[in-house]
């Protein structure tokens, strides 16, 4: 086969069942998955641009270079919403967990490490990737540890009202309420100021925030975790303290915690409810009739991430992750559908996401 022949097109399909996490998949077997000394790699044709946001996201992944089922923390893409928190020191940063708790906390690193340390190979991707023509690198595969956030939010004693548990990070930015003229809000004063047109903007400062409903934060898989690789998170991935929450999109994995607050309402800020909302457009009576569901859990992904030769033999090597892998077929441009040999001998997560 010619190499030009092969575009990153060449969609990998996967199944369902079996176990979760980036699994690696070849489609000529196994024994050069990550590319046998002396193989050249063949380059992509079609290479992501540069990308325009070096300060919000980064590192990213580069697919051709994948050579061991997990990421080394220094090659990890991160996604800054507001850049990282400036001063997080350990000696002083305290997770703080309140609300509709009948016993709040205030807990050090030192308080978390000692009990029972939880470990979960989980791939994070952000919800993004994909979504632009330069962000195909927004994904990686990491062991990740740290303490159960269920045995923390029973020891707190949620009260029975509660319903939903936010989680804000250290890092916070401005952000602009209302900034489309023409929208009226009666009653809308604080400190905004009027645009002229009868709309009314109001900036303020806000905290990187997410929730989950008490049930999906009681997931005993969700972890309050300091560890990445086996060593302290580092600074861009959440110092001291991230949540990894095991089968959601990246967005939803808080890194900086400081507070756990558990509250008897929706929370709507902004990465709920205005970022990472995908608006979809439908049908209803024959009418247009638009969707908007928040990014949540993870949907089963694939791609191909390099090729090799050595004499005329080409191997495809590829990743599916996101959700449980059945199988996995390869097509180059209209050829045939082949079977690819999945890997299951890489670290999987212990345990299904349901
Ligand atoms: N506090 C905080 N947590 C955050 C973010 C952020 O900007 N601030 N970005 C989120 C998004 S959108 C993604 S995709 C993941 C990326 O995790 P990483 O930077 O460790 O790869 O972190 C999530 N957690
Ligand atoms: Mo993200």
């Amino acid at each position: 086969m010619e190499h030009k022949d092969i575009s990153r097109r060449s969609v990998l399909k996967g199944g369902s069942a079996a176990l979760a996490g980036l699994t690696l998949l070849h489609v000529t077997g196994l024994e050069r998955a990550f590319g046998q000394s002396g193989a050249e790699v063949i380059p992509w044709l079609d290479q992501p641009p540069p990308n325009p946001i070096p300060g919000g996201v980064g590192n990213l992944l580069e697919w051709q270079q994948l050579s061991s089922w997990q990421t080394p923390a220094q090659n990890f893409f991160f996604v800054n919403h507001y850049g990282p928190p400036t001063s997080l020191d350990e000696s002083t940063w305290r997770l703080d967990i309140g609300g509709l708790v009948a016993r709040p906390r205030s807990l050090t690193l030192a308080d978390l490490k000692a009990r029972p340390r939880q470990e979960v190979d989980f791939t994070l991707e952000c919800s993004g990737n994909h979504g632009f023509d330069f962000f195909i690198g927004g994904v990686g595969n990491a062991t990740w540890a740290g303490a159960r956030l269920s045995a923390l939010l029973e020891e707190a004693g949620l009260l029975e009202r509660a319903s939903e548990v936010v989680f804000w990070g250290a890092d916070s930015g401005a952000l602009t309420i209302r900034d489309n003229p023409g929208v009226l809000s009666a009653g809308n004063t604080g400190s905004g100021t009027p645009d002229g047109s009868g709309g009314i903007d109001l900036t303020i400062t806000e905290q990187f925030a997410r929730s989950m409903s008490v049930e999906e934060a009681m997931n005993s898989d969700n972890l309050l975790c300091y560890q990445m690789n086996g060593q302290p998170l580092p600074p861009e991935h959440g110092f001291p303290l991230r949540l990894i929450a095991p089968g959601w999109y990246g967005v939803a994995n808080v890194k900086w915690l400081t507070r756990i607050e558990v509250i008897d309402r929706r929370f709507t800020g902004r990465f709920m409810a205005r970022d990472y909302v995908s608006i979809r457009e439908g049908q209803r009576d024959g009418k247009a009739a638009w969707t908007f569901t928040n990014v949540g859990r993870a949907r089963l992904k694939s791609a191909p991430a390099k090729v090799t030769r050595v004499g005329n033999r080409y191997s495809i090597m590829g990743a599916a992750w996101g959700a449980p892998i059945g199988g996995v077929e390869v097509q180059v441009d209209d050829g045939n559908w082949r079977a690819a040999t999945v890997d299951r001998s890489t670290p999987q997560q212990s345990r299904r996401f349901g």
